[in-house]
């Protein structure tokens, strides 16, 4: 048996003897989390299955689906559909989405776009338990959807889930009623979609992201709004408006999680000074981003409750150049708790509205902020005035990302649970609590602070450091191979390396031209910063290892 080591960048050979073997590794970017307004592929499919791939096939399936009228999935093939006339969804339990899962590559479509669309409206809903997933749609003069609330459909258990809906002339989302009629559509979910106007303004101020009447049990989630503003007279509706209340339900909806950016108003329960509807219930209104740079003339107000009952509206983010990004408003307005939210102005009651306010701040400045203008409202290292500063509540445990709260000392205020393990306020790929712990400056990343830099003077620049957690101030603390003992015809290796990534143990037979590269061992987290492992068999010849370490 021959064993071998490389140090790197020379190379050298040494015959039939224990030695070391240098590391290699692997630099990987953080760990990301989901972007916002984007979804994972629903993947589900129930009853009768049509696939289509045209426009007129698309059509055909979804009246031969009403007409049957039993459960049914219409997967649409990548391709781009232009449909000159509405789809009826007349079908209960019927499911649209894309085969493939991938948005980008299916479009549902008008043949034309901006204010003089011809096509009415693109899924016109009357019946129940109607999905649509994975595709992307647009370009009409009303409507990407419109769901009939009013009697005797009373249609309920809408989703709509990982779309992009672009380019609707009015509200993108529409739940409508009938002045007669007491409840609107119900139990419907809106989650991890993406909503825009692509050309950066709307064409007209009547228009909307979701907009529905009269609504109860409702989850909007997850979902990214841009856009959503009037260039000219009038201000645009809400990117999610809940607006007339139901007469015989409580409302109980949940807007949690979604980033709104560049939209004339951001969420509204109600609308005036009318107080009809059904008091009660728990409707939130939590961990949401509400970003406008106020370029547009009728920028207005974050977060509005107007004549809204039982709201709770909880750590949310907004920055909106408009004196009061939350308002409540009329007397109609009661039973609201507005906590731990993170704002840049007043929290201002108007025209007789209360609410019971905890724990929030309204001084937000834009250095607080991860990226101000791309509207990004994560907050930064060293906002100490906002982290583990706020109240805990009882209603929810997660933040914008998902993440679980608290993360340190406390609940923080705002949208964002700071967590150091994963933030990198500099961007520079590596996290703030390791800069911090190994002595770098988490807001610079340059020179010594930023990846290239090598303040302990060893073989591994910061990056290289972060990517096998090893310490960027001590010059002893590397990923290294340390020591190869052969034992009765085996092979032991020895190394040293951080605690808190995965680390891989690789053989070939050969190192040049090409090392091929073999999984030994897997060495999972938490690791010892020293471990060897005995590998059984590597047979006689020239035997090459390296250790790599991702996170
Ligand atoms: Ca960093
Ligand atoms: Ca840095
Ligand atoms: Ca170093
Ligand atoms: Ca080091």
């Amino acid at each position: 048996m021959k064993v071998s080591w490389r140090q790197n960048p020379v190379i050298t050979h040494v015959a039939a003897c224990a030695v070391a073997i240098t590391a290699l590794v692997l630099v990987l970017g953080m760990r990301a989390t989901a972007a916002p307004g984007y979804g994972d592929p629903l993947n589900i499919t129930t009853g009768t299955v049509y696939l289509v791939g045209t426009a007129a096939a698309l059509q055909d399936a979804v009246y031969s689906a009403n007409d049957l009228n039993v459960p049914a999935t219409i997967l649409l093939s990548n391709g781009t559909y232009v449909i000159s006339s509405q789809l009826p969804i007349r079908c209960n339990n019927l499911i649209i989405r894309s085969l493939e899962g991938n948005r980008t590559n299916v479009i549902v479509r008008g043949p034309d776009t901006g204010p003089s669309a011809t096509l009415p409206h693109v899924f016109d809903i009357y019946s129940n338990n109607v999905t649509i997933a994975d595709i992307t749609f647009g370009q009409c003069l009303y409507h990407g959807v419109q769901m009939h609330g009013e009697a005797p459909y009373d249609v309920t258990g809408t989703r709509i889930h990982n779309c992009r809906i672009f380019d609707c002339n009015e509200q993108f989302i529409k739940g409508s009623s009938a002045n007669e009629d007491p409840v609107g559509s119900a139990s419907g979910v809106v989650e991890n979609c993406l909503f825009e106007f692509t050309g950066g303004w709307a064409y007209q101020y009547y228009t909307g992201g979701i907009d529905i009447h009269k609504g109860v049990d409702w989850q909007i989630r997850d979902n990214l709004f841009r856009n959503i503003r009037n260039p000219g007279g009038g201000m645009a509706e809400h990117a999610i408006h809940f607006w007339k209340r139901c007469d015989t339900y409580v409302q109980n909806v949940v807007v949690e999680r979604n980033w709104i950016i560049n939209c004339d108003r951001g969420i509204g329960f109600g609308l005036g000074a009318v107080a009809d509807g059904f008091n009660g219930g728990s409707s939130v209104i939590r961990n949401n981003f509400v970003y406008n740079d106020g370029s547009g003339p009728n920028t207005d107000v974050g977060i509005g409750l107007e004549s809204a009952d039982s709201v709770s509206v909880d750590n949310n983010t907004i920055f909106v150049p408009y004196w009061a990004p939350i308002e409540y408003r009329w007397t109609a307005t009661s039973n609201v708790l507005i906590r731990n939210n993170l704002v840049n102005s007043s929290i201002a009651s108007r025209d007789g509205g209360t609410a019971t306010k905890s724990n929030n701040i309204e001084n937000a400045q834009p250095s607080w902020f991860l990226d101000l203008p791309a509207g990004d409202l994560h907050v930064i290292y060293g906002t100490g005035n906002v982290i583990d500063q706020g109240i805990t509540i009882a209603d929810f445990a997660d933040d914008l990302d998902g993440q679980a709260r608290p993360k340190q000392e406390g609940w923080d205020i705002g949208a964002d649970e700071y967590d150091p393990a994963t933030a990198d306020s500099d961007g520079d790929g590596m996290s703030d609590g390791w800069e911090v712990e190994g002595g770098l400056n988490p807001l610079s990343s340059v020179g010594d602070d930023g990846p290239g830099g090598n303040p302990d003077s060893d073989a591994m620049s910061n990056a290289w450091e972060f990517a096998a957690d090893t310490r960027p101030d001590d010059a002893a603390s590397v990923l290294a191979i340390t020591g190869v003992v052969v034992e009765a015809g085996n092979v032991r290796l020895c190394w040293q390396g951080g605690t808190s990534v995965v680390q891989m143990l690789e053989y070939s037979s050969v190192l040049l031209p090409d090392p091929t590269w073999e999984p030994v061992f897997t060495n999972n987290p938490p690791t010892s910063t020293s471990a060897d492992y005995l590998d059984v068999g590597p047979g006689n010849g020239p035997a090459f290892y390296r250790i790599r370490a991702s996170r």
